[in-house]
């Protein structure tokens, strides 16, 4: 127990709040908000025909069903298919695409013409 141990008691917690600190910066640098995409549905059709996200990029698609049918977002390619939105219904799906052009359809049966792609891209 000499005289120092008190200052090197004393420099831990600078220390610790200093990392707290830059443990802060970074959640908040991470905590940008998920992008959100409008994507109307009707019978047959999206809206838009191309989506546009950004690679990578947790992106929310919000899929608002405008139609009279049931109708979901499938991406064969991906394996990825939305759950089911009613008439009048939102649902918020959550997808992250590499880079590239993702044909989309509803694959409800008898909707096959109701298609259009997910453009995945760098951004700015
Ligand atoms: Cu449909």
């Amino acid at each position: 127990m000499g005289p120092l141990l008190p200052f090197l008691r004393y420099s831990r917690a600078i220390l610790q709040v200093t990392v707290l600190g830059l443990a802060g910066l970074a959640i908040n640098a991470c905590a940008a908000p998920t992008p959100e995409v409008v994507v109307l549905m009707t019978d047959f059709a999206f809206d838009p025909q191309v989506i546009t996200i950004q690679r990578a990029q947790k992106t929310i698609l919000k899929l608002e069903n405008k139609g009279t049918e049931s109708h979901n977002l499938s991406i064969p390619r991906q394996n990825i298919t939305s759950p089911e939105v009613k008439p009048g219904q939102t649902l918020s799906f959550e997808l992250a695409l590499p880079q590239g052009e993702f044909p989309i359809l509803c694959s409800l049966p008898g909707h096959e013409q109701m298609t259009g792609k997910v453009s995945s891209a760098r951004g700015k």
